[in-house]
């Protein structure tokens, strides 16, 4: 591949030309984005994405969470409603979970699935009517991306209808569970992977590891530049999903959400590690960073 078949992902936001924030604007002019995630003993996945959302601007955040793990996830983020979803026997993720969300009467700008949902049985039909329901900006990560790895079929039959931007953000072990490759297959190819899966799927994708690749649907590739072995430790994900998600439901396209989203992640761990190192780096630490980026003060 020469360098002309991809761009280095920069924070270029002046060339991204994102929506400017209306000067009287309220919460309610800056979108209201649900993240739907948890299960027991991963409860710190959706409060890590609604944290990381939060500082990316969005007007109002909800997390749906089954039952028994909302109270656990809402306490990260007190400024976040919440809300009960069904669960299933092993407290995960039950039937129907667009009934409780309709019912709340909440109308999400922006959807995040899946950091710490985990894969029970209702999982997938969970994600994949969630997806059919939803036709909004979403962010798939996670376990809805292994939701989908396990129902092909559904999904080409929800993407031939969605109209909205579909992001993926796979890490190599997650990609290679959605092409059905070995890790070591996906890490040789990745740049290549990754565009002809967003080609094919008509879908945004995220290639995340050390140079992240973002793909668009259609065929335009970009390499980020920042980040660093801090970020190799729970959480960090999660806290991208909530970023790129905070952002696209505040009216951010998705190859605006992606590109900046991205290099600003890494660009805060790098900032922390200027400081104090990289290893021992906690998801919470970018935190901070973060709002400074998002307002070009950093
Ligand atoms: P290996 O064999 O280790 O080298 P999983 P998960 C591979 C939630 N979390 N380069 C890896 O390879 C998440 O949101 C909850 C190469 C292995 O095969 C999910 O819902 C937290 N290989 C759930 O846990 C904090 C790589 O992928 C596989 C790679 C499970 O997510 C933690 C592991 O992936 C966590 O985020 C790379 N860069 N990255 C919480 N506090 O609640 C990964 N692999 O089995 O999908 O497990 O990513 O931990
Ligand atoms: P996840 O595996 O879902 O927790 O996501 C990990 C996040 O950290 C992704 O955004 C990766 O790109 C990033 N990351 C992990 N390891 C590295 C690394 N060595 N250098 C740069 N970024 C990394
Ligand atoms: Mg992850």
């Amino acid at each position: 591949l020469t360098i002309a078949e991809h761009t280095v992902a920069e924070n270029t936001l002046a060339d991204l030309n994102p929506p400017a924030r209306l000067q009287a604007g309220h919460k309610g002019s800056f979108g209201h984005l649900l993240i739907v995630g948890g299960s027991p003993g991963k409860a710190g996945a959706p409060a890590l994405t609604a944290l990381g959302a939060q500082r990316m601007g969005p007007g109002l955040l909800s997390i749906a969470a089954p039952r028994g793990v909302r109270p656990e996830a809402a306490q990260f983020c007190p400024e976040a409603m919440t809300l009960n979803l069904p669960e299933s026997e092993s407290g995960e993720i039950g039937a129907a979970p667009w009934e409780a969300i309709a019912a709340s009467g909440i109308k999400p700008a922006g959807l995040a699935m899946g950091p710490g949902l985990g894969q029970g049985e209702a999982t997938a039909a969970a994600v994949l009517g969630l997806l059919a329901r939803y036709d909004i900006p979403t962010v798939a990560d996670a376990d809805a991306l292994n939701a989908l790895a396990r129902e092909p079929i559904a999904l080409a039959q929800v993407l031939e209808q969605r109209r909205a931007p579909l992001i993926l953000t796979p890490h190599p072990g997650e990609m290679a569970r959605l092409i059905n490759k070995e890790v070591a297959s996906v890490q040789a190819a990745r740049l290549p992977l990754a565009r002809e899966t967003a080609q094919r799927w008509g879908v945004w994708l995220l290639l995340k590891g050390a140079g992240s690749v973002i793909a668009a649907p259609d065929g335009r590739v970009w390499i980020n530049s920042t980040g660093n072995h801090g970020l190799a430790a729970g959480g960090s994900g999660d806290l991208l999903t909530g970023i790129v998600a905070g952002l696209l439901s505040q009216g951010w396209s998705a190859e605006q959400a992606l590109r900046a989203g991205v290099y600003w992640h890494g660009r805060a761990a790098d900032l922390v590690a200027e400081k104090r190192g990289a290893a021992g780096l906690a998801a919470r630490d970018l935190l901070p960073e973060l709002q400074r980026l998002r307002n070009g003060v950093a």
